[in-house]
């Protein structure tokens, strides 16, 4: 049972305890061009939290809305939003001004902070007049206009005394489909996330350094690449525009610990692996979309380590089923991280035992809590979270991901899962990357066709469907078989990772 006092401000918790801890001289943010210790971090935060407050005039409970890529200045400006007492509300750096406007209206903000390098849809997006006066960049070459009103603060501020369930946060889902939700998330969850998941899976260390793809403004990197490190006087490596070549040389570089990325990207590291010097790299952390054990042999094979496979969600913040070390067995996502518990729910809402696929249900101290949105019953029912993936279980409390539950192809009968047919056809020595989906077909309702990227140097060509085909054939039971097999020069993908299979139905 996770322990904390009824009035707490998280930031204070993260960030003012590790100056009382005697970590002021350690580095806590690594950026593209420069270093800022616990007390620099520390220090900027508060002059931001001034600027907030005094020069702004926000108020407790204001929504700020923040735009900016991986820097320590946009961590500084989400941590300063907090500590102020408001509410961040992050949005993804290649949002445009349209998406931006309904998020801002949705959820009512009264502020913006944003990175001058994404001021353009910011000035484009329609905005109430009291968030356009206090709409304000940071970062800019010249005259920034954050960085110039943050030099008559105090580097002094006294975290805002707020309640362990006051929202902090409203993070919005990225939303494949319909209007994108905001899920409110309060203090405690900060904490909680911060003591589940990394201290009994991950067993964070002072002296690691993380690094990785996720956007702060998705939740995945908000944790994995501030929150965590900043509980346990770690440090975290802030980059924009990664691709797999850069992330790893920025492995090398920085000596980094902890990596945090997608599936895709490992599958793209794991040949370039050997050009580097990433000695100091110890765990690799994959979350986003589901891990084909194809994806956990070559990184193994590349790196010696192996993978830690997580689910997460939004709505629940961070990640709450995962497996490392020994502990892992290749196909499963995992065991509930401790504090969490899951099951797998009928189509009527009774628990199946082990063996039998159905809905992931999931309940622990985050959860889900719409801002304003009647899609909140679909997702919570007696208090479980229902994630909208569809799993199995095996008799020793592993859980396997299937698909999503609204991705199960249903073909002459069948259910079978694309990720499955994803997983065979990425041990093909031609295939780089695929996406496998269900599409109408008037005989068999639904027939699977698989979307796929040859390696480089590889040509499509008649035989090789044929090829493709026999090789899954051989694998798994026959009928799961691609019938239909399209040559793509990349797949579709969310600036989160994950596969857009609704664009390859539709193309
Ligand atoms: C899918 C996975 C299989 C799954 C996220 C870590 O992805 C995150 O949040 P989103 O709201 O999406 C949630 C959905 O993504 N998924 C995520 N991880 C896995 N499927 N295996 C996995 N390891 O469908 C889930 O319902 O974008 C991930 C931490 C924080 C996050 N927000």
């Amino acid at each position: 049972e996770l322990q904390y006092p009824s009035r707490l401000n998280c930031v204070a918790e993260l960030l003012d305890a590790a100056l009382a801890r005697g970590d002021g001289a350690r580095i806590a943010l690594r950026g593209e061009h420069d270093n800022w210790t616990y007390a620099y971090l520390h220090a900027q935060v508060n002059r931001i939290a001034h600027v907030l407050r005094s020069t702004l005039g926000l108020e407790t409970g204001n929504r700020v809305l923040l735009r900016g890529s991986n820097t320590p200045m946009m961590a500084a400006c989400v941590l300063a939003v907090l500590k102020a007492g408001c509410i961040a509300v992050p949005t993804m750096p290649l949002l445009r001004a349209r998406e931006l406007a309904v998020i801002a209206a949705k959820a009512e903000v009264n502020a913006v902070l944003c990175a001058d390098s994404l001021r353009a849809e910011v000035e484009a997006m329609e905005l109430a007049p009291a968030a356009r006066q206090r709409t304000v960049y940071f970062g800019a070459a010249g005259e920034a206009m954050l960085e110039s009103l943050m030099a008559a603060q105090s580097d002094q501020f006294a975290a805002v005394d707020t309640a362990i369930d006051d929202v902090c946060l409203i993070s919005f889902t990225s939303g494949t489909t319909g209007i994108p939700k905001g899920t409110m998330h309060f203090h405690r969850d900060v904490m909680a996330i911060c003591d589940c998941f990394p201290r009994s899976v991950l067993r964070t260390e002072a002296d690691d350094i993380f690094i990785g793809t996720p956007p702060l403004a998705f939740t995945f990197g908000l944790g994995g690449l501030l929150l965590f490190p900043l509980r346990v006087g770690a440090s975290a490596v802030l980059l924009e525009k990664l691709t797999p070549e850069t992330l790893l040389a920025a492995i090398q570089n920085y000596r980094a610990t902890i990596c945090f990325t997608a599936p895709t990207f490992y599958r793209q590291m794991a040949p370039l692996f050997g050009r580097y010097d990433l000695a100091s790299l110890k765990k690799s952390v994959s979350a986003g979309e589901a891990l084909p054990v194809a994806t956990r042999e070559s990184w193994l094979q590349a790196s010696g380590l192996t993978m830690i496979d997580g689910i997460g969600a939004t709505e629940l913040l961070h990640i709450f089923i995962s497996a490392a070390g020994d502990q892992v067995r290749p196909g499963a996502t995992g065991k509930p991280v401790p504090g969490y518990q899951a099951c797998i729910l009928d189509q009527q809402g009774q628990p199946v035992g082990p063996g039998v696929i159905g809905r992931l249900a999931v309940k622990g101290p985050t959860g889900c809590r719409y801002l304003a949105d009647a899609r909140q019953r679909d997702y919570v029912l007696g208090g479980w979270n229902l994630t909208g993936d569809a799993y199995e279980m095996d008799a020793d409390g592993y859980f396997y991901y299937r698909s999503r539950t609204d991705d199960m192809i249903i073909s002459a009968g069948y259910n079978i899962a694309g990720p499955e047919v994803e997983d065979v056809l990425l041990r093909h020595p031609a295939v780089a990357e695929c996406g496998v989906i269900g599409r109408a077909d008037e005989e068999r309702g639904q027939i699977v066709e698989a979307h796929v990227v040859l390696r480089p140097g590889i040509a499509a060509a008649p035989e090789l469907v044929t090829q493709l085909q026999e090789f899954v054939k051989a694998q798994i039971a026959p009928y799961k078989y691609p019938r239909a097999i399209r040559f793509l020069p990349s797949l579709p993908r969310t600036e989160t990772g994950k596969l857009q299979r609704f664009k390859l139905r539709t193309e």
